[in-house]
C-alpha cells in the first residue's frame, strides 16, 4: 500500500520537473500588470504568486485539484487533506493509514494545557489556539532537521511530518480551549480509530444523540480547508514559511490573519449581526425589516458580515452547501431561517447601497452575494456552540489543512523567499506624474 508518504515521494521529483520547464520555457511571459490603485489597494487582482492546491474561480468558486467543491462535499476533510497535497483522493486504505498516523500524534504536550490554563480568562479563544501552536514550536521536527543540516530537496519531509503532527493536534488543542474557555475546564481526549472530523465533535463535548453535529463537523472542516493561495491567511502563512521558519510559526501566523473581522473573525460577526435582528424584532423579522436593518448597518459605516468577497462574484459554493445541509437538517430552526431570509434581502440591499455610493464617487460593492460566512454560524449555534469568538476557531482548524498543503508542496519546490518590491508615495508621484 503506497502512504502519503510514498506517494508524495514519487510526485514530487515530477511536479518539480513540470515547474522547472514551465519557468524554463515561459519564464519572462508577462502574466499580470499592476496599477496604482492595485498597488495602494491590497493588491487585489495582482497575479503574482503561484499555489497549485486549489484555485477561486470568480464565477464558479472553489475548485480543488480541478474538481469544483460541491462534487466532493461528502469527503471527510482528512481525505481533502490528501486530496489538495496530492492531487488523488485516497482509497481506502490510504484513509485508513491517514487515520492511523493522526491516532499516532495526537498526544498533546502537557504544558499545552498549563499554558491554556494560565491565560487570562477572558482571552480570545483565536489568540489562545494561536499560542498553543506557537509553544508546540519546540516539537518541529522541521526546525530540527535544518538544524542538523538537511539538504533542500528533503525540506518537504519534515515539513509534512511537521503538519501531520500538527493537524494530529489541533482538533484536540481546539476542543480543549473550547473546554477551558467555555465548560468546566476539563479535556477531552482523542479516540483512536474515529475519523479527524468527528473526533472534534466528539471532544467538543456537545450532545450529539443522531450524529448530525458530526456530519456537520466534516462538512465544515472540508470546506473551510484551502481558498487557493492569496487570501491573508493562507498568504500570510506562505510568506512565513518562505523564510524557512517552520510550520509552528508558519500556521501560527496565518491563523492570527485569519482572526480579522474582514477575514475569519467574519463568521463570529456574521452570527451575532443575525441574532441582534432577532432580539431587535422580536424573533424572525419580516423581509422589510431586515431591509431596513441592513440598511441601518451600512448607515452606520459598517459592513454587513458574510457578504462580499475580494474574488467571487456569486454565490459561493460553500454558503449554498451548507444552506442545503440546514435545509436538510434544521429548517425549522428560527436563526437558520433568518440566514435564509437575510440570503433573500441583502444582495439586493448591496445592489443599491452600491448604486449609491457610485454616485458619490465611491467604490462599488463588486460582490452583493453572500461568503462561506453568511450561514455556517447558524449552524454551529443549532447544535449548541453558542459561543460566537470560538467560530473562527473551529474556521482555524480546517484552514492548517491547507495552510499546511501548501508549506509542504512549496517547500518541495523550494519556492523563493518572498519579497516583492514596495514603492513610496513620493515615487509613484514622480514616476507616474513623468
Ligand atoms: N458591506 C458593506 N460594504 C461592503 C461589503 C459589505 N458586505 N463588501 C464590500 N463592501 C465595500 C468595501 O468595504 C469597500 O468599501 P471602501 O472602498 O469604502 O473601503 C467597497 O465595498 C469595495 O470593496 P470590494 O471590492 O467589493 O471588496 P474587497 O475586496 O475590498 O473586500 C471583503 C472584500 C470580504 C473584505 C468585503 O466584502 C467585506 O468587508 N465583507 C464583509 C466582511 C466579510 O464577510 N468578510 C469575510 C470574507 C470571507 C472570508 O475571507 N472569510 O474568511
Amino acid at each position: 500500500m503506497a502512504t502519503l508518504q510514498d506517494l508524495l515521494a514519487k510526485q514530487i521529483p515530477q511536479y518539480r520537473d513540470k515547474v522547472r520547464n514551465v519557468v524554463k520555457k515561459y519564464g519572462s511571459e508577462v502574466i499580470s500588470q499592476v496599477t496604482v490603485a492595485q498597488a495602494y489597494g491590497g493588491m487585489r487582482g495582482v497575479k503574482g504568486m503561484i499555489c497549485d492546491t486549489s484555485v477561486v474561480e470568480a464565477d464558479k468558486g472553489l475548485i480543488v485539484r480541478g474538481r469544483p467543491l460541491l462534487t466532493i462535499k461528502d469527503r471527510w476533510p482528512e481525505e481533502v487533506f490528501y486530496l489538495l497535497l496530492t492531487g488523488e483522493l485516497p482509497d481506502d486504505k490510504a484513509k485508513a493509514a491517514l487515520q492511523q498516523e493522526f491516532d499516532r500524534r495526537s498526544q498533546v504536550p502537557s504544558y499545552v494545557w498549563d499554558l491554556m490554563r494560565a491565560m487570562p480568562p477572558d482571552s480570545h479563544p483565536m489568540c489562545m489556539l494561536d499560542t498553543a501552536i506557537l509553544v508546540m514550536e519546540r516539537e518541529s521536527v522541521f526546525r530540527q532537521s535544518y538544524t542538523k543540516g538537511m539538504k533542500k530537496d528533503e525540506y518537504w519531509v519534515p515539513m509534512l511530518d511537521d503538519a501531520l503532527n500538527i493537524l494530529a493536534r489541533l482538533p484536540v488543542v481546539a476542543a480543549g480551549i473550547y473546554r477551558i474557555r467555555y465548560k468546566d475546564g476539563s479535556v477531552n481526549q482523542w479516540t483512536h480509530g474515529l475519523d479527524w472530523g468527528a473526533n472534534f465533535a466528539n471532544m467538543l463535548g456537545l450532545a450529539d444523540p443522531t450524529g448530525s453535529f458530526a456530519k456537520l463537523m466534516r462538512l465544515y472542516l472540508n470546506f473551510h480547508a484551502d481558498h487557493e493561495g492569496g487570501n491573508v491567511s493562507a498568504n500570510t502563512c506562505h510568506t512565513v514559511g518562505s523564510s524557512l521558519s517552520d510550520a509552528y510559526y508558519s500556521v501560527s501566523a496565518g491563523l492570527n490573519g485569519l482572526a480579522g473581522p474582514l477575514h475569519g473573525l467574519a463568521n463570529q460577526e456574521c452570527l451575532a449581526w443575525i441574532i441582534e435582528t432577532m432580539e431587535k424584532f422580536g424573533g424572525v423579522p419580516t423581509e422589510e425589516q431586515l431591509r431596513e436593518y441592513a440598511f441601518d448597518t451600512l448607515r452606520s459605516g459598517k459592513v454587513v458580515p458574510g457578504y462580499g468577497h475580494a474574488v467571487l462574484r456569486v454565490v459561493d459554493p460553500r454558503f449554498q452547501g451548507f444552506l442545503e445541509f440546514g435545509q436538510e437538517h434544521l429548517a425549522k430552526d428560527p436563526v437558520f431561517q433568518v440566514v435564509e431570509r437575510v440570503f433573500n434581502v441583502v444582495p439586493k440591499v448591496l445592489e443599491e447601497y452600491s448604486a449609491m455610493r457610485v454616485k458619490e464617487g465611491k467604490n462599488p460593492i463588486a460582490n452583493p452575494w453572500p461568503n462561506v460566512d453568511a450561514g455556517s454560524g447558524a449552524l454551529l449555534y443549532h447544535y449548541g456552540l453558542t459561543e460566537f469568538p470560538f467560530y473562527t476557531v473551529v474556521f482555524s482548524v480546517s484552514r492548517a489543512i491547507g495552510m499546511l498543503s501548501q508549506l509542504i508542496l512549496n517547500r518541495a519546490l523550494g519556492t523563493a523567499i518572498t519579497r516583492p518590491k514596495s514603492v513610496s508615495t513620493e515615487w509613484v508621484m514622480k514616476t507616474v506624474g513623468n
